[in-house]
């Protein structure tokens, strides 16, 4: 019989950013963070009122003020949960007195410092070229400063040296935390990871770091913990640096040595569904959700007590329905659960017998709160994964799944005789794909259908200059067969590659609005950075005569540099 463990809310499990074995750095000297800038005080002028009359805050106070001031006209500041957490949080910032009067956000009127706050931003737009160039050289210097770290004997870029300022948390999707207070981070709240024989940055005047390290191991400069969701933030370094290409480079590596032994993965866990043992046939049927659908391994460092999103080994009864027979298909699962980022899952398929047999069995006897999996454990689960191959995760299956994907794909959709916007059409589908298998959903952009509007007006544009060019080739050639002229037949000449030429580009804006009709609520960019990998493309870039900036624009080339320079030819995933 089946008795639950104890419910896991609350236990987190995360894997430190750390380098694949065999990279290690010799020498690491960097600056440390720059932080935000300290909070200025509103003017005298700018006034918040409680209950129709004015009220001075405190400096403390009225600086969490400003974070919703600054996000009055959003969606967000009418949302209850985040109303809620707001006000909850901007309570902690005020005195006795404050707290005892503010006691209903309903009566706070921000409206006078979001004013305020609007002028300012206007006034920015309106500044001087002198000023606008006295911040450019401001920032540069700070680059300059700060941007750069020395590793073994190369200077490297920093990718996010910069300490995101205090405000409040919005969360994708309906987050349950959001309205959140996102404290200030402080030296106090920093560990440096440096080299033992490198200037070892000072703290701010005043100040102390929480801990400074020298581990050539982790990835990171500098970390610090956020108190939302409890995860670790880190500073790295640019993905283009040599040391970032290389562990992307293994990564991809590892997904392809799964190809490898892929096919003995699958058919030791369909043993396993058969298993005497009650763990094992759980971590069995929990490796092929993981392997068929690409599911994250769950209970990941992103994700916080409260927040109810989850992953495999996570599950709950209430996430998952069994059919036994829907619209035509026999042992249909229906998943029904916030994911990462609080996106939801939601996807109905069939499975094989024994699966739906067993998740039946797992789920006797138990209530919609319980686990479904519950002898199974993300560290468990992941151990297993080790046992299997050396440096198998999760996502080492939705890296392997993802990229073989997109080979199949362009392999399928790639039509030698399309011209360049088409076979970019082709490719842009094949990454649809894969986005749509990785469940990278997205809201469809609010500029979405205007900017569609606008690409339709140069396309009905296109074709009026389109009939304008064909009616003059028809009367140039009319006025030609009078003629009989050199210059009559030039004309014609030129009239037809006009013609051409306007029907290429009105092929080109067409292919575009398929392309981004298609993308409307499909993000592209998580797959395309974190899970393809990048040979494929540079590959069929290669292949096709593609010029690979239609592909990946600059940062993206950056990052994946050691793949442009290295691609063969006959690069197969
Ligand atoms: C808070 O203020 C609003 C607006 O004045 C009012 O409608 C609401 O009843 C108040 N809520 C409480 C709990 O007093
Ligand atoms: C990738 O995932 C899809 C969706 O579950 C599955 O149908 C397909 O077989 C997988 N491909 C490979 C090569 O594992
Ligand atoms: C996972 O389960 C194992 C065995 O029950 C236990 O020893 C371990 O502490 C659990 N890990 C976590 C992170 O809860
Ligand atoms: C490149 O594309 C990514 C999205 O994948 C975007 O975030 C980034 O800003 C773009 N960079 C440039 C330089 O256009
Ligand atoms: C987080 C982490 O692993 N930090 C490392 C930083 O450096 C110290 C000292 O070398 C290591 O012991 C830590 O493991």
């Amino acid at each position: 019989e089946i008795v639950p463990l104890k419910h896991r809310s609350g236990d987190a499990w995360w894997e430190e950013e750390r380098y694949p074995e065999g990279i290690k750095w010799k020498f690491l000297e960097h600056k440390g963070p720059v932080f935000a800038p300290p909070y200025e005080p509103l003017p005298e002028n700018v006034k918040f009122y409680y209950d129709g009359k004015v009220m001075k805050l405190s400096t403390k106070a009225e600086e969490v003020a400003t974070f919703f001031a600054k996000m009055l006209d959003h969606e967000y500041t009418t949302k209850e949960i985040f109303r809620k957490n707001f006000f909850k949080d901007w309570r902690k910032e005020m005195t006795p007195e404050e707290k005892s009067t503010i006691t209903n956000l309903s009566k706070c009127d921000f409206t006078h410092m979001s004013q305020y706050f609007k002028a300012q931003s206007e006034a920015r737009k309106q500044m001087s070229k002198e000023e606008k160039q006295k911040i450019k050289e401001e920032n540069e210097r700070l680059l300059k400063e700060y941007g750069y770290c020395v590793m073994d004997n190369h200077k490297e870029r920093i990718a996010n040296f910069k300490i995101e300022p205090p405000g409040l948390f919005r969360g994708r999707g309906n987050h349950p935390k959001m309205g959140m207070l996102k404290r200030r981070i402080m030296p106090e709240d920093i560990i440096i990871n440096c080299s033992k024989d490198s200037k070892i940055p000072p703290p701010p005047p005043g100040h102390k770091w929480k801990e400074v390290r020298h581990d050539n191991k982790v990835t990171w400069l500098v970390s610090w913990t956020e108190n939302i969701q409890g995860s670790i933030k880190y500073i790295m370094l640019n993905p283009s640096s040599r040391i970032k290409g290389e562990k992307d480079w293994q990564k991809y590596e590892t997904a392809r040595r799964l190809k490898k032994c892929v096919d003995k993965i699958r058919n030791q866990y369909r043993e396993d569904w058969k298993s005497k043992e009650m763990k094992v046939r759980q971590r069995a049927v929990a490796l092929y959700f993981i392997d068929k659908l690409a599911l994250r391994a769950g209970n990941e460092k992103e994700e916080g007590e409260t927040a109810d999103t989850v992953g495999c080994c996570s599950l709950r009864v209430e996430h998952i329905k069994l059919h036994p027979e829907l619209d035509g298909q026999e042992y249909v699962v229906e998943f029904d659960f916030l994911g990462k980022d609080s996106i939801r899952y939601y996807n109905k398929v069939p499975v094989e017998k024994r699966v739906f047999k067993n998740l039946q069995l797992f789920m006797e006897n138990k209530q919609p709160e319980d686990d479904l999996f519950d002898r199974l454990n993300t560290s468990i689960l992941n151990k297993h994964l080790q046992d299997l191959m050396e440096g198998l995760t999760a996502k080492v299956f939705r890296t392997y799944n993802a990229s073989i994907t997109l080979q199949q794909q362009l392999k399928e959709l790639t039509n030698p005789d399309d011209n360049i916007p088409a076979k970019i059409l082709s490719y842009n589908r094949a990454n649809r794909a894969v986005a749509i298998l990785c469940n990278h959903q997205r809201a469809p952009p609010k500029t979405f259908e205007k900017s569609m509007m606008n690409l339709q007006s140069k396309i009905d544009a296109k074709k009026e200059q389109l009939a304008d060019a064909r009616r003059e080739l028809k009367s140039a050639k009319a006025d030609a067969k009078v003629r009989r002229d050199e210059k009559s037949k030039k004309t014609v000449e030129s009239k037809k590659k006009a013609v051409q030429r306007i029907e290429e580009q009105l092929m080109k804006l067409e292919v575009q609005a398929t392309d981004r009709e298609e993308n409307k609520q499909i993000a592209l960019g998580t797959s395309k950075l974190n899970y393809l990998d990048p040979r494929i493309s540079v590959a069929w870039c290669k292949k096709w005569g593609i010029p690979i900036e239609k592909i990946y624009n600059k940062t993206q080339r950056e990052k994946f540099a050691w793949a442009i320079d290295m691609a063969e030819e006959d690069y197969e995933f």
